[in-house]
């Protein structure tokens, strides 16, 4: 079933019941969540598919298990719900109707690995954690990354699903201007990005995407690129970002958020602060979405984006649900 987006905030095991607020209520709530030392592990991730993603990570985490592992079990949720047009097989193909996808897992050890422009693989963010764990590398693509989830054991996988390819034969006999400027907004933009701390106060994250729908044959976003899509630093902290990956890759979005927070910002004053450095370094803001997410080591929260819009999924001991992230300036 494909989640709507809805902004809500359950406050799980105090004793309320599942709340429905409007987005600027529930700016303020998360913002009385900001600076609070957490007891326990807590996960948080992009969007509102998030919230099935945090569910998987939750039964990993909840029981002491490593935010490796949930990091991993919550990206392949979202990958294998085909109702999905932005992530994992459901997703919408390029230019040329290849489904090309983008993952990368990173750990508290500073460990990554990363798969992009991957073909007929329905689990790139496995593929990104083989690369991570079984090579002597970072990334592999394409032709390459396709050969090494095969040896592997991964499957081959028909893509994209019949509709899918249907919707792109429609989109091309419309489209004949194929280089113009995507249509970026709210609504087509749902990479997910996960970040999670353990009980043992272990961070680690993931991101996977099928990137910018209908985009040139060879295209790679930030949801791949360690220190765009997705950084995790355990001294420090870690972030995730949704969102135009040309602009987020220009400014090294996550690891800008990471850096900032190890000289002293908060989790969402780093957030903020990478958003404006984006909106600093490009003059035509149309349609440039881009969503932040981030995590500190006492488990504050930050999240911020350009536009409104942008919502994540938070899960701790104490609370379950979604949350709106402040924002710069209105679509
Ligand atoms: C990309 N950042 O490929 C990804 C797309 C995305 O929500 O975030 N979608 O540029």
């Amino acid at each position: 079933m494909e989640l709507k987006r809805r902004t809500f905030f359950k406050w799980g095991l105090t004793g309320a019941a599942l709340s429905l607020i409007k987005p600027s209520q529930a700016a303020q709530m998360v913002t009385s969540t900001f600076e609070t030392k957490i007891n326990g592990p807590i996960v948080i991730s992009t969007w509102v598919h998030g919230l099935e993603a945090n569910k998987a990570a939750w039964e990993i985490l909840s029981k002491g298990g490593k935010a490796l592992d949930a990091v991993e079990k919550a990206a392949r949720v979202t990958e294998a719900d085909i109702t999905n047009r932005s992530v994992g097989i459901g997703g919408r193909p390029d230019r040329d109707g290849h489904l090309t996808l983008d993952a990368c897992i990173m750990d508290e050890q500073s460990r990554c690995g990363s798969v992009a422009f991957l073909e007929g693989i329905d689990h790139p963010v496995s593929v990104a954690r083989r690369v991570m764990e079984k090579t002597q590398h970072v990334m592999l693509v394409g032709e390459g990354a396709y050969q090494f989830a095969i040896e592997q054991g991964f499957k081959k996988v028909k893509t994209p699903l019949p509709e899918v390819k249907e919707d792109w034969k429609k989109w091309k006999k419309e489209n004949k201007d194929l280089f113009k400027k995507p249509e970026i907004n709210h609504e087509n933009h749902d990479t997910i990005g996960i970040i999670a701390m353990d009980a043992n106060g272990d961070l680690s994250g993931s991101c996977t995407t099928s990137g910018w729908a209908y985009k040139l044959h060879g295209r790679v976003g930030d949801s791949p690129i360690i220190g765009a899509g997705l950084f995790v630093d355990n001294e420090v902290g870690a972030a995730c970002v949704t969102g135009l990956g040309e602009a987020i890759i220009k400014v090294a979005g996550s690891h800008t958020v990471v850096e900032l927070m190890r000289h002293g910002m908060t989790p969402q004053e780093a957030c903020k602060a990478a958003v404006e450095r984006i909106i600093s370094k490009n003059k035509d803001m149309t349609g440039l979405q881009c969503g932040f997410i981030a995590l500190d080591k006492k488990g504050n929260v930050g999240a911020y984006s350009v536009f409104n819009g942008f919502n994540y999924a938070k899960r701790t001991n104490t609370e379950e649900g979604m949350v709106d992230a402040l924002f710069d300036r209105k679509w």
